[in-house]
C-alpha cells in the first residue's frame, strides 16, 4: 500500500487501516455522527439560532465534535463543520433555513461569477482551525481526528442552485452550457480546498475526508472532468506537502467508476456508499485502498435483525482487507441511540465470532 509506513505505526486503529493494515475488528466512525439524533447536539445546537455562528464558534464546534466519541468512543472524530463554509470563504453568503436546508445566492450567469473571491479567505476560516486545536488535545489517544472538505463538484452544485436539489439539474445544466466559465469555478474550489485542508492539517488533523455526494449524477466523461480530475488534483497536492497523512474519497453512487480512484497513489481510502457491490469492492478496491463502508442509514434506524444481518454481511464480505466501518451515507435524526450502541457492539465483538 501507499505512503503506509507512518500510519501503520499509528497506535490508532482507523489509521492503520488507511495505511493498509486489516483488522479482523475495523475501526467504526459513522459519517455525520455528530448531530441532530444526539440529545447533547440538541442542547447546544438550541443555544444558537444560526447553524454558521454555531459552526464557527471554536467552543460549540468542539464541543459537538466530542459528544459522539464521548458518548459511543468511535475510533475516528469529524471536525464538526460543514462543506459550505467554503463558499462563505469565497463571498457568497450561506444561511440555514429552520427545517429546509441550505440558502445562498444563486450563481445563473457565468458573469455572476466576479462577485466571487478570487482566493478563498482562510481568515474567515480561522474558527475551524481553532476548533481542531482545541479537539485535538480532548481526544483520547486511540482516536483519530478526521477533516475535511466538499468535493468541488458537490460544492459547486450548491453554489450554482443555491440550495440543496435532488438531482442537481442548475450546476448541470450551467456546466453544460457555460463550460469555461464552470471550469474556471471548480478550478478555483480546488485552490481553495487545498488551501482549506493544508490549514486543517497543520492545525492537527491527521486525517482528511473529501465528500462528493452528487458525483453520482453525471455520466462518466463529465464524472472524469467534473469529479475525478479535482479531487485527484486536491489529493495529489495534500499529498505531497504531507506525505503522513490519510486522504479518503467519498464519490457517493458511482458505482464501479469508484475504481478510478484507486490508480491515485496519494488517496489511501475510499467511501462506499449503501448500494456499493461489496463482491467487486474487495475484490477490485481493497487491494489496493482501504475500503470504508457501507451499512444502509435506514438499516441503523430500523435496528433488529435487518441490521444485525446487513452489518455481519458487510463485515464478512471485506474481512479480506483493509476496512473501516461506516454508514453508506449520513445517519438519520431520527436514529434512536440505542441502534447505533448496538451496531458498535455487533462491530466490536465480530472478531471473537468470525
Ligand atoms: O441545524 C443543524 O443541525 C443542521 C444540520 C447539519 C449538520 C449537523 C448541516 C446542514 N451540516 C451539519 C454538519 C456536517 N455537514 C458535518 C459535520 C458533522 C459530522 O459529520 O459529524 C459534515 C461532515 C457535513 C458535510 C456535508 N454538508 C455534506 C457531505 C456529506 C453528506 O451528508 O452527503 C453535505 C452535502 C452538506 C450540506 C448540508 N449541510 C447541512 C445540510 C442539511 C446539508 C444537506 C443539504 C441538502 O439537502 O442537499
Amino acid at each position: 500500500m501507499k505512503n503506509a509506513s507512518v500510519l501503520l505505526n499509528s497506535k490508532k486503529p482507523f489509521l492503520q487501516v488507511l495505511g493498509g493494515k486489516r483488522l479482523s475488528s475495523p475501526p467504526i466512525w459513522l459519517m455525520r455522527q455528530a448531530g441532530r439524533y444526539l440529545p447533547e447536539y440538541r442542547e447546544i445546537r438550541s443555544k444558537s439560532a444560526n447553524f454558521m455562528d454555531f459552526c464557527f464558534s471554536p467552543k460549540m464546534a468542539c464541543e459537538a465534535t466530542i459528544q459522539p466519541i464521548r458518548r459511543f468512543g468511535f475510533d475516528a472524530a469529524i471536525i464538526f463543520s460543514d462543506i459550505l463554509v467554503i463558499p462563505e470563504a469565497l463571498g457568497q453568503t450561506v444561511s440555514f433555513e429552520a427545517g429546509e436546508g441550505p440558502r445562498l445566492e444563486p450563481i445563473s450567469e457565468p458573469g455572476e461569477l466576479k462577485q466571487l473571491k478570487e482566493v478563498v479567505d482562510l481568515s474567515i476560516l480561522e474558527p475551524v482551525f481553532e476548533t481542531i486545536d482545541r479537539v485535538k488535545s480532548l481526544l483520547p489517544g486511540t482516536t483519530a481526528l478526521i477533516g475535511f472538505c466538499g468535493a468541488p463538484w458537490t460544492v459547486a452544485t450548491y453554489m450554482i442552485a443555491g440550495h440543496g436539489t435532488p438531482d442537481q439539474r442548475p450546476a448541470r445544466l450551467f456546466a453544460y452550457k457555460n463550460i469555461e466559465y464552470f471550469q474556471k469555478l471548480i478550478d478555483l474550489l480546488v485552490d481553495s480546498s487545498i488551501a482549506y485542508l493544508s490549514r486543517q492539517i497543520e492545525a492537527g488533523v491527521e486525517a482528511v475526508q473529501i465528500f462528493d455526494s452528487w458525483a453520482g449524477v453525471l455520466p462518466a466523461c463529465e464524472f472524469n472532468r467534473w469529479c475525478l480530475k479535482p479531487t485527484i488534483k486536491i489529493a495529489e497536492a495534500i499529498r505531497a506537502k504531507y506525505p503522513d497523512v490519510g486522504i479518503i474519497a467519498f464519490p457517493r453512487a458511482v458505482g464501479s467508476l469508484a475504481d478510478s480512484y484507486v490508480a491515485c497513489d496519494a488517496i489511501n481510502g475510499v467511501g462506499l456508499d449503501t448500494a456499493a457491490d461489496l463482491k467487486w469492492a474487495a475484490k477490485t478496491l481493497q487491494s489496493r485502498v482501504a475500503v470504508q463502508g457501507n451499512l444502509d442509514p435506514l438499516a441503523l434506524l430500523s435496528g433488529g435483525q435487518s441490521m444485525q444481518r446487513q452489518t455481519e454481511e458487510i463485515l464478512q464480505q471485506l474481512r479480506n482487507g483493509p476496512h473501516i466501518f461506516n454508514l453508506g451515507h449520513g445517519i438519520l435524526p431520527e436514529t434512536p441511540i440505542s441502534h447505533v450502541e448496538e451496531l458498535i457492539r455487533i462491530v466490536r465483538h465480530w472478531e471473537t465470532v468470525a
